[in-house]
């Protein structure tokens, strides 16, 4: 039954090789947008390795979203916090870059799509075992990418999930990228080299004809006529992928740019005043009441069983700092440097003892739920001269909005460790 359905031959539609008729679709264009491909998603995968170590993410379970990440987790290391702008440039990049591939892995999608649909759908078992990547390839490609701008564009659509889904989906799916770049790369070499890039971009509509039939099965049996040349179909891709850095890399850039971040929900003018800049949650959003944060409002300091317990006059009491520092989200979007000022997180823990280097630090929030309520910082980042719990920003005191009556500020921290509306915090316990 089985075998005569195959001597059959493919049934008719998309699994016929007659079906697919662009006389574009072949190894190069292929290759050309793979290699790109190649490229792009090694920097989004360094960078998204980078924004997971960011978290420090084995130093305390409030930490880490991904608790069973194993071995996954074997190159983290201690989140430096110089430069102080790195995690804006890592995160920028992550985001911006996976936005501005979105047309180009369409593109490749589609330059592959019939082989998508090949017949019959398993000959052998290193055929199976092909297919089998190509599906966790795809589909761990659109899993990833949807689930990062799903989560850039939604506000935490998956709440507390987005870590995980993207996480997890991040090495299923450069695990099959791998291995289809280790399978593919010969092929892509050889093609490239055969055909010149700078003469096919000189190439007109009227002189474009279909790339030789070749083994890949790319090729169109039978062809229509061109109605772009390659590169009108480069052109095209390379288009789009400019539209929507223009639309997006103002988030990240800043400046004058800002207002063209058209993409980002949180990227363009926030307001005027010394609290004019992004906010991610509001007070109102995570449930901040007015009595949460008045005059009833007290810092309390733990550590190496000593506690203090202060008010917020007794606090701006203490010696205070000024650091220049972003808020740099994963989400992609950040601030330029604002003027912060507050107390410096080493002199809290001198507060209750600490007189030598100052050990990490338990930071929480009068924010009841949510997993953006507390966070630890490691020892290198309450060291840092410029590590505050800032009560005061560009001048003026916080908005409730930005954390009013005291938030943290750490250089190159990603933003949601640099906690609003703290109310405790634990020097050199862990917990
Ligand atoms: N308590 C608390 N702190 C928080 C958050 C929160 O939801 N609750 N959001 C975090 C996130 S995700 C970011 S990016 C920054 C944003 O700070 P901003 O709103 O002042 O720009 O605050 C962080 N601090
Ligand atoms: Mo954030």
């Amino acid at each position: 039954m089985l075998s005569s359905v195959l001597r059959e031959g493919p049934p008719a539609g998309p699994s016929r090789p007659e079906f697919w008729r662009s006389p574009l679709r072949g190894p190069w264009l292929t290759s050309v947008l793979g290699a790109v491909l190649l490229a792009g998603i090694t920097v989004l995968f360094v960078t998204g390795l980078l924004s997971y170590a960011a978290y420090n993410p084995d130093l305390a379970p409030s930490n880490d979203q991904t608790p069973d990440k194993g071995w996954l987790g074997f190159y983290l290391f201690p989140w430096p916090t110089s430069p102080y702008w790195l995690y804006r440039l890592t995160q920028g990049i992550h985001v911006t870059l996976g936005i501005v591939l979105i047309p180009v892995l369409l593109a490749k999608l589609w330059s592959v799509i019939p082989r998508l649909f090949a017949w019959p759908p398993v000959k052998s078992l290193s055929q199976a075992f092909e297919r089998l990547s190509l599906l966790l390839l795809v589909g761990g490609a659109l899993f990833v990418f949807a689930t990062g701008v799903l989560n850039i564009q939604l506000d935490y659509i998956f709440p507390g999930s987005f870590y995980v889904l993207h996480f997890y989906g991040s090495w299923v799916f450069i695990g099959a990228f791998v291995v289809h770049v280790a399978f593919r790369i010969p092929l892509v070499v050889r093609t490239l080299r055969a055909r010149s890039m700078g003469k096919e971009l000189r190439t007109p509509i009227s002189r474009t004809k279909p790339e030789p039939a070749d083994e890949t099965g790319l090729v169109s049996p039978r062809p229509a006529e061109p109605t772009m040349s390659r590169r009108g179909a480069l052109g095209m891709v390379g288009a789009g992928s400019l539209v929507l850095l223009g639309v997006t890399a103002g988030q990240s850039v800043g400046g004058w740019l800002r207002g063209t971040a058209l993409l980002a929900p949180r990227g363009q003018d926030p307001g005027p005043g010394p609290n004019g800049f992004q906010i991610n949650k509001t007070a109102a959003v995570v449930g901040i009441r007015a009595r949460d944060i008045g005059h009833q409002w007290r810092l309390v300091v733990r550590g190496g069983g000593r506690e203090r317990t202060l008010t917020r006059d007794q606090v701006l009491a203490l010696p205070q700092h000024g650091a220049a520092l972003p808020i740099a989200c994963v989400e992609g979007w950040s601030t330029s440097d604002q003027e912060w000022s507050g107390v410096r997180l080493a002199d809290l823990a001198a507060l209750v003892g600490f007189s030598g280097p100052p050990p990490g630090v338990f930071v929480e929030s009068v924010q009841r739920s949510g997993a953006f309520r507390s966070a630890a910082l490691r020892d290198n980042q309450v060291r840092d001269p410029r590590s505050l719990l800032a009560l005061r920003v560009n001048g003026a005191d916080l908005s409730p909005d930005h954390g009013y009556p005291a938030r943290v500020i750490v250089p190159a921290n990603p933003g949601v460790h640099n906690t609003k509306w703290v109310t405790r915090l634990t020097f050199g316990e862990r917990v």
